[in-house]
């Protein structure tokens, strides 16, 4: 559907037929604010994703048109951002591939997606994504997916200002149908963990909030993160990243670091050790211990790490009072966006009726409800 969609609107823009392409975006069960700190996540693509049709135009010129935001624009490869900040992760992409040696030939673009703006699935990791994957695949530059996805992540640095880990960028590009990746994100090793989860459903419930905070306090955590190394690197020199510290080590230094500090360190090793837990937990079937490290992942995220909002608490705490709720939590950077929820497909309408009514009496709207399926990362459609 969407893929005739971008197909309809290329032929009525650019007269042509090019290569169809789709990237999607993802959720991450467990690990949260970890990737960046060389800890693990758990994430697995889904299906959504942003769908795009390119052909190469014989000039220098990028002209892409945007489905979904009802605009288009041309560029070029001279760095200079585009008044469009979707079109900047494009440029981004193709700028970072210009920094590692590759000259992307100048196209024409048409896309568009399905992946919710703004709820916390990665919907820029997937157009990034999409675009470095087509470009890659059609010039024929031989980037593998995760030289891929460091491109995606470069380019949201240096493009959309947000210091961002690797997760999305790698699930998008990796991501396996009915599987989830445990990615070591400091080797950058994965395991694949089948997803299954026989009777039990995955919602994703969107809050529509979109705190303007979201961007600049990632960036604060994350520094936030790396001062706490610094100052336990100076008794443990092995210690490069959160990764490498223990609570034991962390204690050590808690008269010299601000609590606030300290907490967002804590929080950040207690999520590496809850990952395992909950990984381990999924491997053999325990699913009622896998939920309940979803939960101590929300507890962090909002009283320690401080990144979620009354919206994403209030979700999460009518997951509890619902039975056959396994596990419930804020997802991705936080600030807004959705919460994960596993649930028994028995319980399933139950719980979206009541977490719909009394989201909307409380806040005076509906969230967005989503049901999704693990999919396959990006590839050639057509
Ligand atoms: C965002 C970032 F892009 C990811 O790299 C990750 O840090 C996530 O927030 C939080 O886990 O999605």
């Amino acid at each position: 559907m969407l893929k005739e969609t971008v197909r309809k609107f290329f032929r009525d823009r650019f007269s042509a037929t090019g290569a169809v392409y789709a990237a999607p975006g993802r959720v991450n069960l467990i690990g949260e604010h970890t990737d960046y700190n060389l800890g693990f996540v758990l994430p697995g693509a889904i299906d959504k994703a942003i769908v795009l049709e390119i052909k190469p135009n014989g000039t220098d010129a990028f002209n892409v048109a945007s489905i979904d935001f009802k605009e288009e624009t041309s560029f070029v490869a001279n760095g200079q951002k585009t008044p469009y900040s979707w079109a900047n992760y494009i440029l981004g992409v193709i700028m970072e591939l210009k920094a590692l040696g590759y000259t992307t030939p100048g196209f024409d673009c048409v896309f568009g997606g399905n992946v919710p703006l703004g709820g916390g699935m990665s919907s820029s990791a997937a157009l990034e994504s999409a675009f470095a994957f087509a470009i890659n695949d059609m010039n024929g530059f031989g980037l593998t997916r995760m030289q891929l996805a460091k491109v995606g992540q470069l380019a949201e640095h240096n493009y959309a200002g947000v210091r961002c880990g690797i997760m999305d960028q790698f699930a998008s590009l990796h991501g396996q149908k009915d599987m989830l990746m445990k990615l070591d994100c400091r080797s950058l090793e994965y395991e694949l963990v089948p997803f299954q989860l026989n009777g039990y459903k995955v919602i994703l419930l969107d809050t529509n909030v979109k705190h303007t905070l979201a961007s600049s306090e990632y960036n604060v955590r994350r520094s936030q993160c790396e001062e706490g190394v610094g100052v336990i690197a100076k008794k443990h020199p092995q210690v490069q990243s959160l990764r490498d510290v223990t609570l034991e080590m962390l204690a050590e230094v808690k008269d010299e670091v601000s609590p606030v500090v300290y907490n967002r360190c804590e929080y950040v090793v207690k999520e590496n050790i809850r990952l395992n837990t909950a990984c381990e937990a999924l491997k053999s079937g325990d699913i009622l211990l896998f939920g309940s490290e979803m939960y101590g992942s929300h507890e962090g995220l909002s009283k320690f790490y401080e990144v979620s909002c009354d919206e994403l608490d209030f979700l999460v705490d009518v997951a509890k009072s619902v039975p056959g709720v396994i596990g419930s939590r804020m997802m991705g950077g936080g600030f807004g966006g959705c919460t994960i929820t596993v649930v028994a497909e028995a319980n399933h309408d139950e719980f979206v009726a009541k977490a719909v009514a009394q989201f909307e009496e409380r806040f005076g709207k509906k969230p967005l409800v989503y049901d999704v399926v693990i999919s396959d990362g990006a590839r050639r459609v057509e």
